[in-house]
């Protein structure tokens, strides 16, 4: 089994400070819960940015300063910033930071409802748009999929030329309007991937640790971080990513899945080397 690569969702763009006070929105609190998570064994970032009051933004330049802070103190850590930044942005606004050329970047595979009115959409017109954006400048994307149909049009549009191998999965349930994150719904999508394809697993809220021992198990990898999930266990709030990092560093170990680091990240997935040159 390949080792174990844990993603980070330091801050997302929906969480807010009044819910978990570690909710990073400056640089300087981006960089602290970077560092936290990679210290504790993350190897990518998915990183979102807000400006200092907590508003979403894919302000380029705003990607450019924490991208850099972040290299910083964690120079060899893979970056991944998001495409699908808040609800309601338009594309070219969602797509500001692969202008920065980062060697990874989410792309989202289809659309879900986020609660009351809000939709995150994500047309099979964007998603071909998104993907030749991200293909031009030889970005490695991360298949964000929030249920069984968004992996259905992955393979759809891998047949039609759009998206191109390696695909890497990454399995986002448990979101309130899209698929639960249950160990069946688990199965099913796992089982609906090619075989030569990666996998990660990023259960929202109560899924996290549940849908992660399944992913760790079963040869998949994981996401964790505030973004998906504010809570350490039921009713206690995390003190940070790093812990949410840790408590995955520990599943890991009672399955015996030694841990990658961010070059060994590199190569299970497939990120050529010349990405990591380029930021
Ligand atoms: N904030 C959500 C609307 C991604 O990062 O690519 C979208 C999201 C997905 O978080
Ligand atoms: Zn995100």
């Amino acid at each position: 089994m390949d080792k174990l690569i844990i993603t980070c969702a330091i801050c997302g763009a929906e969480v807010t400070k009044e819910q978990n006070p570690m909710v990073p929105y400056t640089i300087d609190e981006l960089v602290r819960e970077a560092k936290s998570a990679y210290d504790q064994g993350a190897s990518i970032i998915h990183l979102h940015v807000r400006d200092d009051d907590g508003t979403p933004t894919q302000s380029k330049d705003r990607f450019l300063e924490a991208i850099e802070a972040i290299k910083k103190a964690c120079p060899d850590v893979i970056i991944q910033p998001s495409t699908g930044g808040a609800v309601g942005m338009s594309r070219d606004e969602r797509l500001q930071p692969t202008e920065l050329y980062p060697e990874m970047c989410t792309l989202d595979c289809g659309s879900v409802n986020f609660g009351g009115d809000e939709v995150f959409i994500n047309t099979e017109a964007d998603i071909i748009y998104f993907s030749e954006k991200i293909y031009e400048k030889n970005i490695f994307p991360e298949l964000e999929c929030f249920g069984k149909s968004h992996i259905d049009q992955v393979l759809r549009l891998h047949q039609k030329g759009h998206l191109k191998k390696p695909l890497h999965f990454s399995f986002v349930l448990g979101v309130p309007g899209g698929q639960t994150g249950m160990e069946r719904d688990f199965h099913f999508l796992r089982e609906s991937i090619p075989e030569d394809a990666t996998f990660s697993v990023a259960g929202i809220g109560r899924y996290e640790f549940p849908l992660a021992k399944l992913a760790i198990k079963h040869g998949g990898h994981v996401r964790v971080g505030l973004e998906d999930n504010l809570y350490i266990s039921k009713g206690i709030l995390a003190q940070g990513n790093g812990e949410l990092v840790q408590q995955i560093v520990a599943i890991a170990k009672e399955y015996n899945r030694d841990i990658a680091s961010p070059n060994e990240a590199r190569q299970i997935l497939g990120i050529k080397e010349k990405h990591h040159d380029t930021m």
